[in-house]
């Protein structure tokens, strides 16, 4: 990927552990590798084709002096959230803020954190099977899934570009009883893997998800089906969905968004793999 990059631009802010640092402020140096396909403004010569380096600088310093944080982690990550929502050409953004002036009692140069996010596709399968009481009011199954889509759509590190129909499912795997509604989510997320997983698990919760039986009834489901191309195992995390293949709950909503998809594994496309698992 091409890059822009600026290199140590001085701004003056209030971040720091320390009350005093908060209230006396000091000099923060951030350095900036921005992203994003340039060859159009290489042949254009066109400001629009690109983003515009002056604008990443003003940006940069007017958030690091609207919020004071404790950490410069806390400064970066804002930060690196904030272009890549605003500028939807930049793919990449890592960030390195050095801090001469830290108070630390020994002789150094300067402490500096550096951090990389990058805008991810995403897709996410839903399901529910029970309602759920919330705030003295009862959920259906396709309310509790309008409601996880509204606060996912919340989160400044998630942007929902299509949803699927809801379809209504039998119960796959025995041990679930009730019927399920089902669907899919095309989304880009600037979260790692596991943090998507940890947002996805706290909406769960908001809608009282519980752990209790494998593979039984649940208010609410919320599953990675693909993150990129990326075939990830973890503890934690199996991506692409080990069992996808062998679903027509996710299969048929996902056919919905992205029939030519082409499974990093399997090397076939979900209509490929619709049409094979109808088969058997
Ligand atoms: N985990 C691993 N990979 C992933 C991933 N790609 N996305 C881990 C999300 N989580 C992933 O899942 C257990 C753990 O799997 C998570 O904590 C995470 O670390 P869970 O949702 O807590 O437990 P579970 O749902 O009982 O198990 P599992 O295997 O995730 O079940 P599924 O695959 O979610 O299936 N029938 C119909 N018609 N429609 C349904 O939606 N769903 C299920 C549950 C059964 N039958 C169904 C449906
Ligand atoms: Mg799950």
């Amino acid at each position: 990927m091409d890059e822009i990059r600026i290199d140590n631009l001085k701004v003056f802010a209030n971040h720091g552990v320390l009350q005093s640092e908060k209230k006396t402020g000091q000099f923060f140096y951030i350095n900036a590798v921005i992203e994003l396909p340039l060859g159009r403004a290489g042949r254009t010569d066109d400001l629009n084709d690109t983003v515009s380096y002056a604008e990443l600088c003003e940006v940069m310093v007017k958030e690091m002096q609207a919020k004071n944080y404790d950490l410069i982690e806390a400064a970066a990550g804002h930060l690196i959230v904030k272009i890549l929502s605003d500028y939807r050409m930049i793919g990449r953004v890592t960030l390195e803020i050095r801090k001469p002036d830290a108070p630390i009692n020994a002789s150094f140069e300067s402490v500096s954190v550096k951090m990389s996010r990058a805008r991810h596709k995403v897709f996410i399968a839903y399901g529910s099977s029970m309602s759920y009481e919330k705030e003295g009011k009862r959920l259906e199954s396709p309310e509790i899934i309008e409601g996880a889509i509204e606060l996912l759509s919340q989160d400044p590190e998630i942007e929902i570009i299509k949803k699927s129909e809801n379809i209504i499912t039998e119960p796959y795997g025995g041990v679930a009883e009730n019927k399920f509604y089902n669907g899919m989510l095309q989304a880009e997320t600037f979260y790692e893997p596991e943090e998507l997983l940890d947002c996805l698990h706290s909406v769960e919760k908001s809608f009282g998800r519980t752990r209790d039986v494998h593979w039984g009834d649940r208010t609410l489901d919320l599953d990675i089906i693909y993150y990129d191309r990326d075939v990830i195992y973890t503890d934690r995390l199996s991506v692409p969905h080990p069992d996808m293949q062998n679903r027509d709950f996710v299969l048929k909503p996902l056919n919905e968004l992205a029939p030519y998809m082409v499974h990093p594994v399997l090397h076939m496309t979900t209509e490929q793999l619709l049409k094979i698992m109808k088969k058997s």
